[in-house]
């Protein structure tokens, strides 16, 4: 695994940290960069309260010299802005004052109860504080670099959403890329922004319900050369590795990639994307239903993956639940929360994408400065064109 990354941080903590190691030396990368992940992972409508506190912006702690990376890990923060109003209640020494309310009301759905019986923790904010998807704008500011560097190599992420609740519009038919900016311009990330107002009504309806509300979204990359991942060893499976990281995006639930569990119902004819050739593209499939894998490898059609996010477990209209001390029947406990977060999940998928591309690249081609992986990137473009 050439890359590696770990994040750290707690949701109303300091900050978010993060160490991405396996980056080549040169490249060009830039904090403005990252942040306009970071600022498109905080939009979509039907956000909670906590996305108006925040402007994520990442700090380099190392990894860079003037605006090129050394090849060394690349370490960054995200300044949590609400820390300010929960120094009291998140101290990181010393005892918890009258203010500290143990939250023992576990909510279904979240990892409170499970997380508070592994961990020991009568005070289940000592759980929710970390399972918070607030961790994913760290996965984030990696992914973003993981896109830069892919970006040298002519490979593009991008994504959008397919539906929210049981809205689902059609989808009109086009190139993945059109459909990820068109998206950029919705408020809810589907291609289509004239349907906006179809989704902010459901949104609404489902928080004056004290509802929330879940989704698909679905993930590209194109660009993506043929050979990465390997059919040889469970773990080397390119697809496998994606759903992986898909799956472990905070309320994903279910992954496909291409046609997924459509395929199952078809005949084999309707299914497999007959070969082709042609001088300028090389090999192609005429169709896409495997979604730029086969076999564990990539294929060189573009990698498409779906998602469906469960909707989020913080309830205004709360479920029932049982107070951890008295073994009480109560109702769950109450956070701020988003009524929706597929948009945002949409762009921590298309991190993730990144991550793992980036990684099977340059487990690969390898190389330890740019300029040394993009030789060998074009040198095997060329021969895959004579294959
Ligand atoms: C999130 C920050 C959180 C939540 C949300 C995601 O902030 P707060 O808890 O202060 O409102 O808005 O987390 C959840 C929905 C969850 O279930 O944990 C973020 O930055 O994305």
């Amino acid at each position: 695994m050439p890359i590696r990354f770990l994040t750290a941080g707690e949701s109303h903590g300091k900050g978010l940290v993060c160490v991405l190691e396996g980056i080549p030396a040169n490249l060009q990368l830039s904090s403005e960069y990252i942040n306009e992940e970071l600022r498109r992972r905080q939009r979509g409508y039907g956000r909670g309260g906590r996305m108006k506190i925040e402007s994520d912006k990442v700090e380099f702690l190392s990894g860079l010299r003037f605006g090129k990376t050394l090849g060394s890990p690349i370490a960054m923060v995200i300044w949590n802005k609400d820390w300010e109003n929960w120094q009291d209640k998140m101290a990181y020494e010393g005892e918890p004052s009258e203010k500290v309310v143990p939250f023992t009301r576990p909510r279904p759905g979240h990892a409170d109860l499970s997380g508070g019986i592994k961990y020991n923790q009568r005070d289940l904010r000592n759980i929710l504080e970390r399972a918070s998807a607030r961790e994913t704008a760290a996965r984030v500011a990696v992914g973003a670099v993981c896109k830069r560097f892919l970006e040298e190599f002519g490979i593009r992420v991008g994504s959008y959403v397919v539906s929210l609740g049981k809205l689902q519009p059609p989808l009109e038919e086009g190139e993945l890329l059109k459909r990820h900016e068109l998206a950029e311009t919705s408020q809810v990330r589907f291609p289509d922004p004239s349907r906006d107002g179809e989704f902010i009504e459901l949104i609404d309806e489902a928080r004056e319900k004290g509802e929330s509300l879940g989704g698909v979204f679905e993930v590209f990359a194109v660009g993506v050369p043929p050979g990465l991942g390997s059919h040889i060893q469970w773990d080397k499976r390119i697809d496998g590795r994606i759903a992986q990281a898909m799956m472990s995006i905070q309320a994903i639930k279910g992954v496909e990639i291409g046609g997924g569990f459509e395929l199952a119902s078809k005949f084999g004819s309707e299914v497999h994307d007959e070969i082709g050739w042609s001088e300028d593209r090389g090999y192609f499939r005429h169709r896409n239903n495997l979604g730029g894998t086969e076999g564990g490898i990539t294929s060189g059609m573009p990698i498409v993956v779906r998602c469906a996010m469960k909707p989020i477990p913080t309830l205004t209209k709360a479920l029932r639940s049982v107070e951890i001390n008295t073994k009480e029947e109560v109702r769950a406990g109450k956070e701020r929360s988003d009524v929706v977060a597929v948009p945002a999940a949409s762009v921590v998928g298309e991190a993730m994408l990144a991550i793992v591309l980036a990684d099977a690249l340059l487990e690969k081609f390898g190389g330890d400065f740019m300029e040394e992986v993009k030789e060998r990137v074009e040198r095997y473009r060329e021969y895959v064109k004579d294959y």
